[in-house]
């Protein structure tokens, strides 16, 4: 594979609600995040995706879009802004915005001239005259009527994030302006949302009738949208040293191929979620019991699949997840847990996104009142289960307790002071009673910390080719409780070994490893014939040049 930054370099994404708040009214901002920059340096990740920092009646925390060029004033000023760019980059940390196009808010003034049915802003959006059976992510009808237009009008998300129509030649040329504009600014690429929803099919067809999303034939993954991408890849990102990672569900490595493959390179990579339901069925609310197994198939089908000729994105947590730790190990062993995990996932080939609190092994929120979660998705959802489902109070509770995207979302624990220092107010969503224990000062000169390994991961990445670029095979794959690959490049070999249980297991692999040296470790004393609970080991093997 061909080299370039974006391969090489490590991705921490930050939710800047949050993150750190400097102004004290209990919202993270850019200025919280300004000050926490030597945190991100000293991880030794040299990208940041931000989360939407514009403009947004925060319908859905910004992913809600009422005015592209202009900086939320909750988070700060443009100046701010343009003060984090260029302290990023003083750093060597390139910084990626999120780009949400798939829809805007239902207050951007294009949405109220299409309204209106200004001449020219008609179709800017999806309309139409009756009611389509589509339902939206968010567990609502996707069509509502508008009152002053008197037709229905489409969102696959909330009610207050209407579908862009991409069939309409002003709108890819409006998305053009606007990342122009930010790569004036000096932004060095975009993380695009739901990128592959797009595309709908002409005529806005009823779908047929799913448990969830129906109408989704419709538009996921429609060859419309191959259309736009290579638009904007000719007309814009090829023209710029700037990087695009997708976020695409329902695609699979060969449909993926369509989007990231070398001779399209329509993105330079996407979020896959195979992996993801690797503790639920198809969707995160109807929870299944997780098995190693259902991680490892899909992280390895991925691996194999695009190999040489796409490149991967290597994530368990972002905003929209619960913590890694809670879903695919066992936080009684938080250490052990997150060390693991870490090293299960960043020795594979693809680049590391790392979100955060996950460098601290941070843990789901801890509310036990349904006012506590402040995601809409997570109160639509609620209401869902409790009417058609006729799940109990304590049930559904249960469900968010599980999969809320608010686990995500509790404030980054940087000391065990009251608000764990991201706030000197109460924070807009609850702090973690953990913070005590589990935070970034308890961990930064704690050689034993989880902060500390993911330093040394990251150091190793930076050391060796062969994480980046080496080739990936499994190594008994039937067995079930260890997570066991390959990595090759040239004549050099890295072994990874990871114990995915919470027991002993035998040390066991069909490798000879005459030759190698154990580069990380995350148990203590010897490395001997018995895998402790949750332990990683990797080995490497380099033939002198
Ligand atoms: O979290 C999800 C549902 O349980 C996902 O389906 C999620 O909604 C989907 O991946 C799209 O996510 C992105 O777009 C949404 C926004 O709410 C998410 O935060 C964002 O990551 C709409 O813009």
């Amino acid at each position: 594979m061909l080299r370039a930054w974006f391969r090489e370099g490590v991705v921490y994404q930050i939710y800047p609600r949050s993150f750190r708040d400097t102004d004290g009214d209990g919202i993270g901002d850019l200025r919280g995040i300004i000050e926490k920059i030597p945190h991100i340096a000293l991880l030794g990740a040299t990208i940041v995706w931000l989360s939407p920092v514009y403009a947004s009646p925060n319908d859905d925390n910004g992913y809600d879009i009422s005015d592209y060029r202009a900086i939320m004033p909750q988070f700060g000023t443009m100046a701010d802004m343009e003060e984090l760019i260029a302290k990023l980059h003083a750093r060597g940390i390139r910084l990626v915005m999120d780009l949400v196009v798939n829809h805007t808010s239902d207050e951007h003034p294009w949405f109220q001239r299409s309204v209106k049915k200004e001449p020219g802003w008609e179709d800017f959006y999806h309309w139409s005259p009756v009611r389509k059976n589509w339902t939206s992510f968010f567990g609502e009808a996707a069509w509502t009527f508008h009152p002053e237009r008197k037709e229905w009008y489409l969102h696959l998300f909330s009610r207050k994030q209407p579908d862009l129509n991409w069939d309409h030649p002003r709108v890819k040329e409006e998305v053009k302006g606007i990342l122009e504009f930010w790569l004036a600014k000096g932004v060095d690429g975009f993380r695009c949302d739901v990128i592959n929803l797009l595309g709908k099919a002409d005529g806005l067809p009823n779908g047929k009738k799913r448990l969830i999303l129906t109408g989704r034939e419709h538009y996921v993954n429609h060859p419309k949208v191959h259309g736009y991408l290579s638009w904007l890849r000719d007309e814009v990102f090829s023209k710029h040293d700037c990087f695009t990672v997708g976020e695409t569900a329902f695609v699979d490595p060969k449909t993926a191929l369509l989007y990231v493959g070398e001779d399209r390179r329509e993105l330079d990579m996407l979020f896959q979620f195979d992996h993801m339901a690797a503790d639920c069925h198809l969707v995160k609310w109807f929870v299944k019991k997780f098995r190693p197994m259902n991680l490892k198939k899909p992280l390895s089908k991925w691996q194999k699949g695009l190999m040489g000729r796409g490149w991967n994105t290597l994530y368990l947590e972002n905003h929209d997840q619960a913590r890694s730790i809670d879903r695919f190990a066992d936080p009684a062993l938080r250490y052990e847990s997150a060390t693991m995990l870490a090293t299960m996932l960043y020795f594979q080939q693809g680049t590391p996104f790392i979100y955060q609190g996950q460098e601290i092994g941070m843990t789901n929120a801890d509310f036990t009142e349904l006012g506590e979660y402040k995601d809409i998705e997570s109160h639509n959802i609620y209401k869902l289960a409790r009417r058609l489902f006729l799940y109990s109070h304590k049930k559904a509770m249960r469900m968010l307790k599980h999969s809320s995207r608010d686990n995500a979302r509790t404030p980054m624990q940087w000391n065990a002071g009251e608000y764990a220092g991201f706030s000197a107010a109460t924070p807009w969503i609850g702090v973690n009673r953990n913070h005590a224990e589990v935070n970034v000062e308890a961990q930064i000169d704690d050689p034993g910390s989880i902060f500390a390994y993911y330093q040394k991961i990251l150091g190793l990445r930076k050391k060796y080719d062969i994480i980046v670029y080496g080739d990936y095979e499994d190594i008994g794959f039937r067995q079930r409780r260890l997570y066991a690959y390959e990595r090759r490049l040239g004549d050099d070999s890295l072994i990874v070994v990871c114990n995915a249980t919470n027991k002993p297991i035998p040390f066991r692999i069909r490798r000879n490893l005459y030759g190698y040296d154990l580069v990380l470790c995350n148990a203590e004393g010897p490395a001997g014939a018995v895998l402790k609970p949750f332990e990683a080991r990797v080995y490497l093997k380099r033939t002198p040049s």
